[in-house]
């Protein structure tokens, strides 16, 4: 399975009248607000999000799942999906693996799919949160925070694999992300929780090559309900800052107790030089990994704005690696995604058009009713004539969704690889 420019172009002939119309409505708005479109647009081009090896097939809860027909259920059929998001969306160039989920056979066989599509490798992810059918121990009460000595050596020798697996592909980061908690009060010590798992991932950095980095995820809760060893950003912190100078804290949307202002989150990694990776997804109630946007748009858009401010005032944080992180029940994934990366895309554009001059202004005056009115000024733009220009200049689909939709993608893909086809992950 692999999209041709030339299928690309000849659907996007069909609404160009009508998109340059809207563009230029915009980019004549934009120029008398001293806007250069042109620059907002090679912003949006080169923003690059990538997609993770385990977000290709139906999700599920614990109640069930629900197939969709044609998942890829190989590491090359997974990369040929998000080679059809890439070409759509241009904004997909890279796939975070899952280990051991989707550990290759064949390295320089993936390599040369991956290529074939123009898709890197970004972080590679860890999983100490279920059993192997071959492993000698069990995770059942934790991983690199378990009071057994040999779960712990188990759980840190497979960091160490994923390393290893993950320099064959030109990955330069490990992200690791702890279901380890507890269920009841009581059954941990959290001090000595604690500084196992410090100890434990100081190890694994110590084993990384020189120009990797290391991303500690945090969450608050679940799979454990009592408490989580890395709840919140301060603990993800302070474990970075003991591992080493490269090693980072990652944010996840979606692991966050409601009404948490992950914006000032954002802003405070950002100022301390250590937000490394950034998961998206969105949410109602918990950790409901929804689609990017589609339920707390304005949010995401403040998000954005730290963001924004933080990438270019802020030298000492790395470059972010961007994820999405998000599950889909009962959407096709592929069109799950389409939006989520649309969505990521809106907010950004949003979030470039504040007038930073102006709110500071308005900040140092104090004026409360003035620095309110200048974010919605930007959110309230209609800017998806810029995003859909962006994919335009790069080959992309003006209108990614119907153009999926149009070439039968999905039922190309059940053709292909069975109505039954499953794909390994959550
Ligand atoms: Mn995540």
């Amino acid at each position: 399975m692999k999209i041709e420019k030339q299928q690309i172009g000849d659907l996007n002939k069909k609404s160009i009248i009508a998109h340059k119309a809207q563009f230029n409505f915009l980019a004549g708005q934009l120029t008398h607000l001293g806007i250069k479109s042109q620059q907002l647009i090679e912003r949006l081009k080169a923003f690059q999000v990538a997609i993770p090896s385990w977000a290709l097939g139906a999700g599920g809860t614990r109640f069930g799942r629900f197939s969709y027909g044609g998942e890829p259920s190989t590491l090359e059929q997974k990369i040929d999906d998000i080679g059809v998001l890439h070409a759509l969306t241009q904004s997909a160039g890279a796939v975070s693996l899952h280990i051991p989920w989707d550990t290759p056979e064949d390295y320089e066989a993936i390599k040369q799919k991956a290529a074939l599509h123009n898709i890197g490798f970004d972080a590679v992810n860890s999983n100490t949160f279920q059993d192997q059918p071959d492993a000698r121990q069990s995770y059942r009460f934790g991983s690199l925070s378990n009071v057994d000595q040999h779960v712990r050596e188990q759980a840190i020798h497979h960091n160490i694999e994923v390393i290893r697996i993950g320099k064959k592909l030109g990955s330069k980061s490990l992200t690791v992300w702890l279901a380890d908690g507890s269920n009841f009060p009581g059954q941990h010590n959290f001090q000595t929780a604690l500084q196992y798992t410090q100890t434990s991932l100081k190890i694994i950095y110590d084993s990384l090559p020189k120009d990797w980095k290391l991303y500690i995820e945090y969450k608050p809760y679940e799979p454990n309900f009592y408490s989580t060893v890395i709840q919140d950003w301060g603990t993800s912190f302070m474990l970075a800052k003991e591992c080493g100078d490269r090693a980072y804290t990652l944010v996840d949307l979606g692991h966050h107790l409601p009404n948490t202002n992950i914006e000032q989150i954002v802003a405070t990694l950002l100022h301390k030089g250590m937000l490394g990776g950034f998961h998206f997804n969105d949410s109602k109630y918990g950790d409901d990994d929804l689609t990017v946007g589609s339920i707390k748009p304005y949010t995401l858009f403040l998000i954005f704005n730290e963001l924004v401010y933080g990438m270019a005032k802020n030298p000492q944080n790395p470059e972010i690696a961007w994820m999405i992180d998000a599950s889909h029940n009962i959407k096709d994934p592929l069109e799950d995604l389409i939006q989520s990366l649309e969505a990521i895309l809106i907010a950004y554009a949003q979030a470039l058009l504040i007038d930073q001059q102006k709110l500071r202004a308005a900040q140092e005056a104090q004026d409360v009713a003035l620095c309110q009115e200048i974010l919605p000024t930007a959110y309230r733009t209609d800017v998806r004539p810029l995003v859909k220009e962006s994919r335009l200049q790069l080959h992309g689909a003006l209108d990614p969704l119907s153009v999926y939709r149009s070439l039968g993608i999905r039922q190309a893909l059940i053709n292909e690889r069975g109505k039954d086809a499953r794909a390994s992950g959550l």
